[in-house]
């Protein structure tokens, strides 16, 4: 039978209806580890396998401030009596607090599968009832989402099919400068699925046709072996500084592309008196930028000389930007692409993201296909997502968003649906206070994680294994059946079937499952797919899909709107869905915010924590919490992929030998990484793979508070989010900085707690 997730589609063995393997498919010529793996978490110890209420919420009100959360015990109750509770306190909360109270933003990826998508179900659910506070961009790339409209225009993810996908590159490029690396382990992953794993042969191809790649980024592994890439080290957070020096030696040189800046763009002049020190009186030179860097003179001069002269494409991924003012290095990115004389050439120019997610510069998208239809939201609140724990914290404030003034609503019940906050979310120590304020939190989960330890009525959701589903990954162009290969787990039911009892009790069961069974909403969505499509033509019908598990979908062909080839073409005629219609290098709109963190232009900001900061005397690392490649993010950190990654049971962390040796550490022993916020345990790995004073550790390894509850406890697993600073990225956009981070690391030689993040909590029955 086929399984799709969102590291790729593979096969599950079954006998007599027990999950025995999963096999990756013949035809993928790249499947990821993750997916076999998925077998021994599919039943084990921390399965939530039936309802379950906190200890002292079920003891009554008031429930406000209480500091209990996380560290009760639970009393499992009946699939009844958990409808009612939480159908009560939906109401209670709605009538006395009004509808906004709830919240129901629940960021997280879930899992594959266009109707049973668990944020989907969510908030059909809320909004049938009155509607919540929803929450606006990812912590993925906000910072881009919200300043991209304003250089380039259009939809915030409209980049995707603007820029060269990797056969052009191959065909047409020779010299790709990717700021972030282009790391393989990220294209494992692809939104919502994916039928085969194509990013590592499409860049072998580019390597084959003679493509130069530079990687410029603290960690050398962030490009694969076989690109053999020249490695420029970068002081984490500043490549806007070493993109500005480039652009300054490009202008002084008269390597700019003098002609496409000023027919096609906007502010070149004003970003050129910036960038030669007329307004702050410092030169952006290579000089200056090799201070800042670590990237030396030469090498700056160099790289100019040759995007401007080669025929080139600047590269950016999403770390780069999850940081502080991580609008700028996105930004500058563009300016720099313009001034290389390459934007709108086939094949080069500029790009966001590849590598990150397979479909990424393989396919520029795919025909939209149906998913559990959306309800619009009665209520118009939002938060910027990343701003939870400030949300809780001060209800009433006022924050700047994008040129708009928000006002933080007051929250009593948090639902949260496919997500993992106590994984996600910078400073857990302060999402931990911050989650003690709500009245009520509600949590669907399939696994005791952190988040349902935190939660007051957790519910045990199905896997995506025990249910029926299909998949359309994003910019996929397959389809992927998704039949149920096992069981649900104890109690488990689907999110959709929780939320039909819900409805059902609140009155409005009808209008949410419109009268289908699951299978029938599955059997509707497809079908609606297939007429939209144009029928026997196009796909296939329900059955032979099903029973065939994969089907092509019609490809999706150009021109698409935004196109750089037609503004470099004719600027007048194909306007950019920009204020100005062109790229706009200065903006009106974003100046006339007056935001002391985002000007006009691009810009070089100090960021508050890095590896000139003063706080770097006391805390002389650069924490970099990026992607694992062990699992997606906290999904599957129990099963076998990402268990057998870890270090005496730790989340590895790797370390520069030289700041190693420094610190009498070894390979292999367990250290404890550390700042004022927290601190965590980990497993040593010496690598020269990552520039001195740089410590990366991966992010997604469930927290284990020793006293959880308690500010600053030790964390036993290795999560960086206990060392992370919940700090926006600017007024512009309240992303999320996790890339911003200092800590030291020690030898751990006391006696080793056993971890205990897999362990359900105490639970009566
Ligand atoms: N320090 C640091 N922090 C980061 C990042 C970083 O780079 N550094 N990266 C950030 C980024 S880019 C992202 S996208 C976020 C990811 O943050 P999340 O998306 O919250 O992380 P996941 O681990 O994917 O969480 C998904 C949760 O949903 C559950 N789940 C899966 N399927 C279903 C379902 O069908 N129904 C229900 N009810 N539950 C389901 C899983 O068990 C899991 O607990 O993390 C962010 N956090
Ligand atoms: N295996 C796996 N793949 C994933 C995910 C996963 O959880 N697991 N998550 C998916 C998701 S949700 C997302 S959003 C994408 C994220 O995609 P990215 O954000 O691009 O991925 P990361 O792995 O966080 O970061 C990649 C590299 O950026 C470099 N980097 C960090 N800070 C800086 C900096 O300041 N400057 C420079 N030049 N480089 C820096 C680091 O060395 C890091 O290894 O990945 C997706 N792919
Ligand atoms: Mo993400």
């Amino acid at each position: 039978m086929s399984v799709a997730t969102h590291w790729g589609s593979f096969i599950a063995v079954v006998d007599s209806g027990r999950l025995v393997r999963i096999e990756p498919r013949d035809d993928d010529p790249a499947p990821s580890p993750i997916g076999p793996g998925m077998v021994k978490a599919a039943d084990d110890s921390a399965r939530v396998l039936r309802p379950a209420v906190r200890k002292g919420w079920l003891n009554g009100l008031p429930r406000i401030h209480d500091t209990a959360r996380g560290a009760d015990a639970f009393v499992e109750v009946s699939w009844d009596d958990a409808i009612t509770l939480v159908s009560d306190e939906l109401r209670r909360v709605r009538s006395q607090h009004g509808d906004s109270a709830v919240f129901g933003g629940s960021y997280g990826w879930a899992s594959a599968g266009g109707f049973h998508n668990a944020q989907g179900q969510l908030q059909r659910f809320l909004a049938l009832g009155g509607g919540y506070t929803d929450s606006r961009n990812t912590y993925s790339t906000a910072a881009l989402e919200v300043i991209l409209p304003h250089v380039i225009g259009g939809h915030p993810w409209s980049y995707q099919s603007r820029m060269p996908m990797w056969d052009e590159i191959a065909e047409n490029c020779e010299l790709v400068v990717a700021f972030g690396g282009l790391a393989l382990k990220n294209s494992q992953i692809n939104p919502g699925g994916l039928a085969r794993h194509q990013t590592q042969n499409l860049q072998r191809r580019c390597r084959e046709a003679g493509v130069r790649f530079v990687n410029v980024s603290p960690i050398r592994s962030d490009v694969a072996g076989f690109l053999d890439a020249e490695w420029l080290p970068v002081v984490p957070n500043t490549d806007t500084a070493a993109m500005l020096g480039i652009a300054h030696t490009m202008l002084v040189n008269g390597w700019h592309d003098e002609d496409f800046l000023r027919r096609c763009c906007v502010g070149f002049d004003r970003f050129a008196s910036y960038l030669v020190g007329e307004l702050d009186g410092i030169p952006k030179d290579a000089a200056w930028a090799a201070e800042i860097t670590g990237i030396s003179r030469d090498a700056i001069t160099d790289l100019a000389r040759r995007l401007a002269t080669r025929r080139s494409l600047i590269m950016v991924n999403y770390a780069v930007q999850r940081a502080d003012h991580g609008e700028q290095p996105i930004w500058m990115s563009v300016v720099l692409a313009a001034m290389a004389g390459s934007m709108g050439r086939p094949g080069c120019g500029w790009g966001a993201g590849y590598a990150t997610m397979d479909a990424t510069g393989v396919a520029p998208g795919r025909p939209s296909v149906a998913a559990v239809p959306k309800v619009s939201n009665p209520v118009a609140d939002f938060i910027p997502v990343a701003r939870i724990a400030d949300t809780l914290l001060h209800p009433g404030k006022t924050i700047d968003y994008d040129g708009r003034r928000l006002t933080l609503p007051e929250l009593r019940l948090i639902y949260w649906c496919g997500g993992n906050p106590f994984h996600h979310h910078q400073d857990l120590h302060r999402l931990t206070r911050a989650w003690q304020t709500p009245d009520t939190v509600v949590v669907h989960e399939a696994w005791w994680n952190t988040t349902a330890k935190f939660a007051d009525i957790v519910l045990p959701v199905a896997t995506t294994l025990e249910r029926d589903d299909f998949a359309a990954g994003f910019s996929d162009p397959h389809l992927v059946a998704m039949p149920k290969v096992r069981e649900p787990e104890g109690e488990s039911r689907t999110d959709h079937q929780i939320f039909a009892a819900l409805a059902s009790r609140l009155g409005y069961e009808q209008e949410f499952t419109q009268s289908r069974s699951e299978l029938a909403w599955v059997r509707h969505l497809y079908e609606q797919t297939r007429t939209e499509l144009g029928g026997d033509a196009a796909l296939p019908g329900f059955d032979d899909f099903w029973r065939n598990s994969t089907t092509e979908l019609p490809p999706l062909t150009g021109p698409f709107p935004g196109s750089f080839e037609a503004l470099r073409s004719d600027p007048r005629r194909f306007p950019l869905p920009t204020p100005s219609g062109r790229i706009e290098i200065f903006s009106e709109e974003i100046d006339s915010f007056g935001y002391d963190d985002c000007a006009g232009h691009p810009t070089w900001y100090e960021p508050v924590e890095w590896l000139h900061a003063d706080l770097s005397a006391r805390f002389p690392l650069h924490l970099i919490s990026n992607q694992p490649a062990s699992r997606l993010h906290s999904q599957y950190d129990n099963g076998g992929h990402s268990l057998s990654s870890k270090i005496r049971d730790r989340e590895p962390v790797t370390i520069n030998p030289s700041d190693a040796a420094s610190r009498g550490i070894e390979n292999g022993m367990v250290v404890r990484v550390h700042n004022d916020r927290g601190s965590c345990l980990a497993g040593a790995v010496l690598s020269d793979d990552v520039m001195p004073g740089v410590v990366q550790l991966a992010t997604g390894a469930w927290w284990d508070p020793v006293r959880p509850g308690l500010s600053g406890t030790l964390d036993r697993h290795g999560n960086p989010n206990v060392l992370t600073a919940d700090r926006p990225c600017s007024r512009l956009s309240q992303g999320p900085s996790a890339l911003s981070a200092l800590v030291d690391v020690e030898r751990y030689d006391d006696p080793l707690p056993e971890v205990q993040a897999f362990s359900p909590p105490d639970l009566e029955h």
